[in-house]
């Protein structure tokens, strides 16, 4: 059973597999989803969204340049070499994105 409104936003849908007892009769559901073409540059994570898990990231590397351990250029987001006030303030910038 398919229920639902083409025709509206944040239409509903219900899919009951039990209608069939052939398992390769049975309705499958596929989805499929375009992800942004270009995800926030603070969003460090990758889940899409720049919040407070990528502010403690970001001040995980804060203070750091390309010396010996520990540095990401992902951080770096005022591409200097070192991950200072200049990267924050480009974050908060993003945070909410
Ligand atoms: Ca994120
Ligand atoms: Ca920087």
């Amino acid at each position: 059973m398919l229920l639902g409104d083409e025709s509206a936003t944040g239409s509903a849908k219900s899919l009951n597999s039990r209608e069939t007892t052939t398992p390769s009769q049975r309705p499958t559901l596929t989805i499929e989803y375009t992800l942004p073409s270009t995800p926030p540059a603070a969003d460090f994570d990758d889940d899409l969204s720049v919040g407070f898990a990528d502010f403690f990231l970001f001040v995980d590397h804060f203070g750091q340049t390309p010396a010996p351990t520990g540095w990401d250029p992902l951080f770096d987001l005022y591409a200097d070499g070192r991950i200072g006030m200049d990267d924050f303030f480009l974050f908060v910038d993003h945070l909410g994105e």
